[in-house]
């Protein structure tokens, strides 16, 4: 086992790998910009190095800076959380070259699934069903005329280096596609500098399901279930749940077979995500992430399972503490995105909590770098905090989570808290019923 662990990141994700480390007995490094001086995640930390100036690019995204802490302080592994440098092949390489560990997949994997083209090629090779779409990159328009003629329309264009929806355009009609052919060039070019792009068939009302992995890098892998994670507003998600109301066992357990296999296959180490679209009972995959995902509490509270501190033996080449036998979901696990903004406009909120009351009781988790007095930085994402609700079934989680919603006061700046508050009390969120669009829809409404 590792005997000092850097975190490359900040805020209650830096906080949950602390925490993971600490059950291990492994020594923690925090880095920190000038910006996070007074965060939760250096003053527990049993080291911390301030590597920067705020802007992440010149601190949490820096890659020399980052060796340099490590170098200072003898750690031995780093876990870089989520974002920042989370899928960065290179960093993972240049960790391994300097015998650091990087805790998470092979850059190999990194980089296969970062290209968007060459993953939905892996999904499906390994089995995994994917969109209809076109055979790889489409070069021309005339090319993308000729393979959306011959699916039908609507179809979406998509950039190979894309994700978070940027680069990505409809087209309802063949009078659509020229302009939505080359819009989607241009935006890739100018968001990733690589403008090639691809085709799928439009899924019109899908839901997002994802489903946990986990892999040995030896050849054993196990799914953990799924998350539902179809709230979402500009492609940011706002309320995930697991299990998903759309789903059975039985798809669950077939689903997660074909994946569990698949990664067995490749022999992919550490935790992973696969995203699906889920629509009319099929699933069709999008991408994979090889990384710790904001959600993941929701899939440890149905599982009982440490995802952080299984991502930290794994790369320390203790292997998997458990089998898919050994996997048992239980209830049901909803978790809110505290975000310091307006919970309509979304517009970012910093500032001073002046008071903070989190909640507690039997299933409540908080998940939080903030406390009262501390000053949200305005250079970051303005996740602040996530609430975790567990309940036996998901009508006990919806009423632990109204509770819970109620007992927390945060003072001084604006939070996403009086959003949920609307939405555990919508029917259609209170019957599972919801798509992709379904919250900017609701959003949209005056
Ligand atoms: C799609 C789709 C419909 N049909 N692909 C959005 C971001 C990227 N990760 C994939 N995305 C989508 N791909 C096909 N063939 C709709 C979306 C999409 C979406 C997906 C997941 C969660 C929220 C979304 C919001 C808008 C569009």
């Amino acid at each position: 086992m590792f005997d000092k662990v850097l975190i490359a990141n900040r805020g209650e994700i830096a906080l949950r790998i602390q925490r993971a480390c600490k059950e291990l007995g492994i020594a923690t490094v925090a880095v920190h910009s000038t910006a996070d001086a007074d965060a939760m995640h250096v003053r527990l930390a049993d080291e911390s190095v301030c590597i920067g100036p705020p802007t992440s690019t010149d601190s949490y995204l820096n890659i020399p800076r980052l060796l340099a802490a490590c170098e200072i302080t003898g750690a031995d592994a780093v876990h870089p959380g989520y974002g920042f440098l989370s899928e960065n092949a290179r960093f993972a390489e240049i960790l391994e070259e300097h015998s650091i560990t990087f805790i998470g997949p092979t850059s190999e994997h990194i980089r296969m699934m970062g290209d968007k083209i060459e993953a939905k090629e892996t999904a499906k090779r390994l089995g995994i069903p994917v969109v209809p779409g076109s055979d790889g990159a489409v070069p021309t328009e005339a090319d993308a005329m000729r393979v959306a003629k011959g699916m039908g329309f609507p179809v979406l264009i998509k950039a190979t280096a894309g994700g978070g929806g940027r680069g990505m355009k409809v087209a309802y009609t063949a009078e659509d596609l020229p302009v939505a052919f080359s819009t989607a060039r241009a935006e890739a070019k100018a968001a990733f500098g690589n403008d090639q792009v691809y085709i799928e068939k439009y899924l019109t009302k899908p839901r997002h399901i994802e489903i946990q992995v986990f892999g040995d890098g030896q050849g054993n892998a196990v799914h953990l279930g799924e998350r539902d994670c179809s709230l979402q507003r500009r492609h940011q998600k706002v309320f995930e749940e697991a299990p998903s109301p759309a789903i059975n066992a039985a798809s669950r357990a077939k689903i997660g077979a074909t994946v569990a296999q698949a990664m067995s296959e490749i022999k992919y180490r550490g935790a992973g995500t696969v995203e699906f679209l889920y629509e009319d009972g099929e699933f069709y995959f999008i991408e994979m992430n090889t990384r710790i995902q904001v959600e993941h509490p929701v899939t440890e509270a149905i599982t009982g399972i440490d995802l952080v501190l299984e991502q930290i033996r794994v790369a320390s080449g203790a292997g998997l503490s458990f089998r898919q036998d050994d996997i048992l979901f239980s209830g049901h696990a909803i978790e809110c995105r505290i975000n310091a903004e307006n919970p309509r406009t979304f517009r970012p909120s910093p500032g001073q909590i002046t008071y903070w009351h989190p909640p507690g009781g039997l299933g409540v988790r908080v998940d939080s770098g903030a406390y009262q007095g501390y000053r949200i930085p305005p250079y970051y994402d303005s996740l602040i905090g996530k609430l975790i609700v567990h309940g036996k079934t998901r009508n006990e989680c919806m009423m632990r989570l109204k509770r819970a919603l109620s007992e927390f006061v945060i003072d001084g700046i604006e939070t996403t808290i009086p959003l949920f508050h609307e939405l555990v009390r919508h029917p259609d969120v209170v019957n599972g019923m919801y798509d992709i669009h379904w919250l900017e829809k609701y959003l949209g409404k005056p």
